[in-house]
């Protein structure tokens, strides 16, 4: 009962989260005091079932929508959604097919997180293709939230998933092309990536996300990125709404930027709002120099508005909602 404090004051605005100045009555020992409190005030109904994800991810997005409509969990649907991103192999920024690192072995990461705020996560796992469904077990069959390498594969193994090479023929192949040279060079080109992030409202309203990749191309081993580190790759708060995040993942992480909109979500930014100043958090570092990277969020709200800003052109993500499931261009930064 101790988070439960009930608000007096409503906003006028009826809009979104926003701040309210407030007298808080606490149930427990704190009998009223004026603080800043944070109130959802929106009269709006809220748009459900709804799913948006990273780029152009028709199937993806298509096949999670599916399930909220069959009425499944948000949690279920985002899990189901980044396995078909996973299974496709020509897809080679996630699950088999992803490029390798340096020294050839294709290594996932991923995690989810559902309504509850729980979350689980694996990090450079080879061999297993399913790695969000490994994420989830985690999650929910173990008291931990993240398990790395071997442990994250023998794990997967002991609950029954298969085993199997991820390295395609064309992935080998361009990796072989990148040996000739081999110019490390840790930056994310910024036209083609398939990394999902995913987050979906189910018909209860509540939030679940999901984000899988293989990572950087040609990474050092054991290099590891944002998609699979809580708030870095992905955030939900089922009070507030949810967020994720694709690209050069160092530049994610150094900002927390999925947790970061989340939080400016909270305190009455729309998603839209919210994922530009993410945006904002990186390239107006001092001496920052965003040419060579691209970043891209998505976010949504408990009502179901949504939002998506990049660093670059190019970036895009699929949404689905009222039954329409669209490819839509991201509106980005850099129109220099
Ligand atoms: C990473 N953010 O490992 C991921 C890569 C990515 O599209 O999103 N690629 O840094």
């Amino acid at each position: 009962m101790k988070r439960r404090n009930f608000i007096k004051k409503a906003s006028a605005t009826g809009l979104g989260l926003v701040a309210v100045s407030s007298t808080i009555i606490s149930c427990d020992e704190t009998k009223s005091s004026e603080k800043k409190a944070f109130v959802s005030t929106s009269k709006t109904k809220t748009i459900k079932p709804l799913v948006i994800a990273t780029w152009k991810t028709d199937l993806a997005v298509e096949t999670a929508a599916k399930y909220l409509e069959q009425g499944s969990s948000a949690l279920e649907a985002v899990e189901q959604g980044c396995r078909i991103e996973e299974a496709n192999e020509k897809g080679q920024s996630v699950g088999k097919g992803g490029l390798p690192d340096r020294d050839g072995n294709v290594t996932l990461d991923a995690c989810i997180m559902d309504e509850k705020g729980n979350y689980g996560a694996v990090l450079g796992v080879k061999n297993i293709k399913h790695v969000i469904s490994v994420a989830r077990k985690v999650m929910e069959d173990t008291p931990h939230v993240m398990l790395v390498g071997e442990g994250a594969e023998k794990f997967a193994l002991e609950k029954g998933f298969k085993k199997e090479n991820l390295l395609t023929e064309a992935s080998k192949k361009a990796w072989e092309k990148w040996k000739e040279k081999s110019e490390y060079k840790p930056i994310i080109n910024i036209e083609n990536h398939d990394t999902i992030g995913m987050l979906a409202i189910d018909k209860k309203g509540n939030i679940s996300g999901a984000c899988t990749t293989s990572g950087l191309a040609y990474k050092m081993a054991g290099r590891v990125g944002d998609s699979p580190i809580i708030g870095g790759g992905l955030f939900v708060d089922n009070e507030v709404g949810g967020a994720s995040a694709t690209g050069l993942g160092e530049e994610v992480l150094k900002t927390v930027g999925s947790f970061l909109i989340v939080e400016l979500m909270r305190q009455g930014k729309s998603p839209q709002e919210a994922c530009e100043e993410a945006i904002g958090r990186i390239v107006n570092k001092p001496g920052k120099n965003f040419k060579d990277f691209q970043v891209g969020y998505i976010a949504v709200n408990k009502q179901g508005e949504t939002g998506a800003y990049s660093i670059h052109e190019w970036f895009s993500y699929n949404l689905y909602k009222n039954k329409e499931n669209k490819n839509i261009k991201s509106d980005f930064f850099n129109k220099a």
